[in-house]
Parts: structure tokens; sequence; C-alpha cells
């Protein structure tokens, strides 16, 4: 018992030096990113932009197979998160997921073609939107099931600190997950183990459809309750790409030596309604106006552009990203339908399914 307070306050003074250390390179105005990587992320965010735009021409065209739910609006959490981590790295995300897949390097043709339901997704069209997985990448999941991820991180934590590797588990959760017991849970464990894993809460203002204000019981809903648990109450913002990378930087870096887990307030907010079926009229315009300002990708070619960084270098990348956009799109029409066939294999972890039938 000795052993794990001490390890728990060996966590807790790593952790107050990462938010001191974030908050004084926030402070040098995010110059301490250097261009390849600034340009880096530029990119992704592009890509993820233009992507998701071209997701949802596609389900106007009803070519989508399910519900799809974009990230247009929250593409600085991923792209920053992901580029602060190591290749090995594990990730788990959400149903609201594309995002930080193809900020993760997913081959964009693969995802686009798991939204279309083709064999050359990379679900073999069986998964679909919500349920993108990468193995070879370290994404070990998307999870529809509120919260349920959190403890499964846990786990994959757990398993590379009983291996030694260094390997930091990365998990992205919505605001509406602060209020489920698998995030309080999680949250407890991740301490008194002292585990390498990262929690990043996009805190995009609401739930469904119920803004996150009106049923929680503090204003920052992962921040405000990370103290219950030792944790420093960390807060980014999350438009703001450069911030992001640095913050998570420091707490994946922290985690990998050795101090414990991390829990990440990211606030942003999304573009469009929850799913498909959402034209989210329940927001207030002012509201939507006033975060549409603070959009992300104008917001950071205007801080590239001040820093000397020639326009037509990010009108180059935006360009090359509509391309990529575009050959996955016809890579993935062209994709077959899946064939009956496979509908019963993938399902176990062998490859299938008889012992249990
Ligand atoms: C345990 C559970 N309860 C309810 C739902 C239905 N549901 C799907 S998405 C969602 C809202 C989640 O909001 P948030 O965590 O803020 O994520 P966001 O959609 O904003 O990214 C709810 C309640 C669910 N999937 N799982
Ligand atoms: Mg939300």
């Amino acid at each position: 018992m000795s052993d794990m307070s001490a390890a728990g306050a060996a966590g807790a003074e790593a952790r107050a030096g990462a938010e001191a250390g974030a908050g004084a390179e926030a402070r040098a105005g995010g110059s301490l990113v250097d261009q390849a990587t600034a340009l880096e992320m530029y990119r992704k965010m592009s890509e993820i932009r233009q992507f998701e735009k071209r997701a949802y021409d596609l389900f106007l065209q009803n070519l989508v197979r399910g519900t799809t739910h974009l990230g247009t609006g929250q593409e600085a959490i991923a792209a920053g998160v992901s580029q602060a981590m190591n290749d090995d790295d594990y990730m788990f995300v959400t149903y609201r997921g594309h995002n930080h897949v193809l900020a993760r390097g997913t081959p964009m043709t693969a995802v686009m073609a798991e939204l279309l339901g083709r064999e050359n997704g990379l679900m073999h069209g069986k998964g679909g939107s919500m349920h993108l997985l990468d193995v070879s990448r370290g994404i070990l999941g998307a999870y529809a099931i509120i919260g349920a991820q959190l403890v499964i991180a846990n786990g994959s934590a757990w398993s590379a600190k009983h291996r030694g590797t260094r390997q930091v588990t990365v998990c992205f959760l919505g605001d509406g997950a602060t209020n489920i017991g698998a995030f309080h849970e999680a949250l407890n464990l991740a301490v008194v183990w002292q585990l390498p894993v990262v929690f990043i809460c996009e805190n995009n203002q609401y739930m469904e459809y119920t803004p996150i204000g009106m049923v929680t019981a503090v204003k920052r809903p992962a921040a405000d309750r990370a103290p219950a648990y030792g944790l420093a109450g960390l807060e980014v913002d999350g438009n703001d790409v450069e911030a992001v990378y640095q913050m998570a930087s420091t707490v994946i870096g922290n985690a990998r030596d050795g101090a414990g887990p991390a829990l990440i307030e990211a606030i942003t907010y999304r573009h469009g309604g929850h799913s498909r079926a959402d034209p989210a009229k329940y927001r207030p315009t002012g509201e939507v106006q006033e975060w549409m300002s603070r959009d992300p990708l104008p917001r950071y070619r205007a801080v590239l552009t001040a820093r000397g960084i020639d326009p037509s270098a990010l009108d180059e990348i935006d360009k090359t990203a509509r391309e990529k956009v575009d050959r996955a799109t016809e890579e993935a029409k062209a994709g077959p339908e899946p064939k009956l066939e496979l509908a019963e294999t993938n399902v176990w972890a062998d490859g299938g399914h008889a012992w249990r039938n």
C-alpha cells in the first residue's frame, strides 16, 4: 500500500509539472512547434475536413450505409493528439471516430469504402462508420456504447505496463461519457494502478441533443472531476491544434516515463448535428456563429501565414488533400459489395466462429 501511495504522489507531482509545462509553452505563443510538424498537422486537418464534407455529400446520395457521426469542427484534437503519439501507441475512439483514424494514418480509401459498406473497407464493409478498427496502427476499436472504451483502454494500458513496453494508450471520449459510471471507475483504477493511459475528453458542448451543461453538476465535465481522482484538471482549447499537441505531448511523455494517467478536457464544437438524422435546429444561432468564428482550420491557416508560411504552400496542401479524397471516393465506389461468405469471418480473434455455434 505504501508503495502505491508513493507512486501516486510521484505521479501527482509529474502531473502538476505537466500542467505548468503546458502553460509555459502556451505562453510562448505556440512557436515551439517546428515547421514540418506544423505543416503535417495542417495537412491532417485539411484532409479530415474534406473527407467529412465528402462523407456528408455521399449520404445525401444515399451511398453511405447506416448512420454516421461527423467530426467536422473537431479536427484539431485528433490532429494534435495523434501527432504527439508514437507509432506503437494504442488508441481507442468513439462512434465519432473518422477524424482520429485518419489522423493516425489509416488509408483513406479503406475508411471511405467502409462507410460505403464495400469489401475493400477497413472492416470489409461489415462495421460501417461507427466501428472503425485498425490493429496495425494500434487502434483497438471504436465504441458506440458511451463510456465503454475507458475501462477497456485501462486493460490495454495495463498490458503495456506489465510487458514493460513504454507504450501509451490514448482514449478519446465525448463530454456525455463523463456522466457515465464507467468514466469514474476507469479514472479511479487508472490512478490506483498508475496506468500509462491518457483520456482525452472532446467537450463539443452537446451530447446527442442536450447541452452537457444542463445535466452536469460541475462547469467543466471532465477537468472539474479529475481532481477527485488525484489528477490535474487539465483543460485545453480544442480548436487550437498546437495547444492540443503541446499538452498531449507533455502528458503522453509523462505517462511513458511512468508518471501515470492524465485526463485532458479539450473544448470544442461540432459544426453539424449529432448524426446525419439531426439538423441541429436546437442550437441558438448566435452560439453557432460564435463557434464558427473559432473554426480550427482558418484559424490555424492565419497562425501559420502570420508566422511567415506562404499561403500558396497551404493552398497546395488543401489541393492535394482534395485530390486524395477524390481518389479515395472513386476507389471506394469501385469496391465490390461484400460477399455473403464473408458474413461470419473476422468474428472471433482466431478468424473463425465454429466453436461457438
Ligand atoms: C450507454 C449509452 N447510453 C446512451 C447511448 C445513446 N447515445 C449515443 S451518442 C450519445 C451522446 C453522447 O454524447 P457525447 O459523449 O458528448 O459525444 P458526442 O456525440 O458529442 O461526440 C448518446 C446518449 C449510448 N450509445 N450508450
Ligand atoms: Mg459531446
